[in-house]
């Protein structure tokens, strides 16, 4: 079936995709990997690309991201890091910190041991409050990069108002990602932690067990711990095993959550090469885990398109037919669905690998 046939009843041509141009605004321009700068990779094309495919497939009806306001931000994230994020820019464009065209990058990070022996006021200096909540130096602001932030968690919650709403699925094209910002901590391209900020949405709005099913080539550990200590949060994640890959520093299986949270993180981190074979039966075994826990509300799914063979900053061995896949892999949960765009880097694939996944979901695979 093509695009002109296709009537109202499409699940493909009805689907809600949230996307604003606001996104475009925040262009890092530079980021520094092993002491060098390159380009970014988290660049405005991601969106457009996918935007582009989605408009040739006839896929989806575009919505504007409504305003939901700081309070669902503040549900979860410190006041401090939103008021960094919303105060960072301009200070530093009034102080000549920045000359307006480069970003800000931290250089002087607050690490742990350091914040435990006695680090105290020099925390509001100009400088120092970029690095005390900074986690790499891959995620460059400018002068649209809050605004950006705010819209994609607009986005991410008007896509939850769609499926709350009655939809049986929906799409925000989050940009910058959210999966790798913690509660007073940004970075991995990421600065509000979109997905997570939706499934308190759902959980304070009565939900009693929410499930976060993470399909990112990275793992989510802003996500996880947020969710740590939660036991009305599942936080199920496939991705690359951090003894190798960014965020290195969360992700292994052992990691499985705290307090009222134990047992509600798994982890599942996954070997370079992975294919669909492998990702397929660990991802089954993800979908048993969130099946076990009865979710009470829409299944929020943190999507990444790194998992492509041809992604440039990762190593599986995803190809464009398989996220059908795993999109009717995720569908067979019997779930509605909120999904929330983050990584992937490939721009030559990453619109056909969002319209093999959403075909998928909706039960509209040709193959
Ligand atoms: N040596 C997301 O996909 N740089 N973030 C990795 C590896 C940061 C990825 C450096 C990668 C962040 C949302
Ligand atoms: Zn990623």
């Amino acid at each position: 079936m093509n695009g002109a046939t296709r009537g109202t009843s499409d699940p493909l041509a009805n689907l809600p995709v949230v996307t604003s141009p606001a996104h475009l605004a925040h262009d890092g321009l530079v980021e520094v990997l092993a002491g060098r700068p390159i380009p970014c990779w988290e660049s405005p094309g991601r969106i457009t690309a996918i935007e582009a495919a989605l408009a040739e497939a006839a896929i989806g009806r575009p919505v504007d991201p409504r305003e939901h306001g700081l309070e669902p931000i503040l549900a979860l994230h410190d006041p401090a890091l939103v008021d960094l994020l919303e105060h960072a820019w301009t200070d530093a464009v009034a102080s000549g910190d920045t000359d307006g065209t480069a970003p800000l990058i931290p250089d002087t990070f607050l690490v742990g041991p350091y914040a435990a022996g006695g680090y105290s006021g020099a925390r509001t200096a100009r400088p120092a409050r970029l690095g005390a909540h900074c986690l790499d130096t891959a995620t460059p602001m400018v002068a649209g990069t809050y605004a950006a932030a705010r819209v994609a968690v607009d986005a991410a919650l008007t896509a939850a108002d769609l499926v709350l709403g009655g939809a049986p699925a929906a799409y925000a094209l989050c940009r910058p990602p959210g999966h790798h910002a913690a509660r007073d901590m940004y970075g991995g391209y990421c600065f509000f932690n979109n997905a997570a900020v939706v499934a308190e949405r759902l959980a304070g709005g009565g939900a009693a067990r929410v499930a976060i099913l993470d399909l990112d080539y990275h793992h989510g550990n802003g996500t996880q711990q947020l969710f740590w200590e939660r036991g009305d949060v599942l936080y199920v994640s496939l991705h690359a095993d951090p003894a190798r890959a960014f965020p290195y520093f969360s992700g292994q299986a052992e990691e499985r959550g705290a307090g009222a949270g134990a047992g509600l993180t798994r982890n599942h981190p996954l070997p370079a090469g992975t294919d669909i074979g492998l990702y397929a039966a660990v991802l089954a075994e993800a979908a048993e885990e969130i099946a076990a826990f009865g979710p009470t509300a829409p299944l929020v799914i943190s999507l990444g398109f790194d998992t492509y063979h041809g992604d440039p900053i990762a190593d599986f061995a995803i190809e464009t037919p398989d996220y059908a896949r795993i999109g009717a892999a995720v569908a067979g949960l019997g779930l509605p669905e909120i999904v929330i765009q983050e990584g992937g880097y490939a721009l030559d694939a990453i619109g056909a690998n969002a319209v093999s996944f959403l075909r998928g979901l909706t039960g509209t695979a040709v193959g």
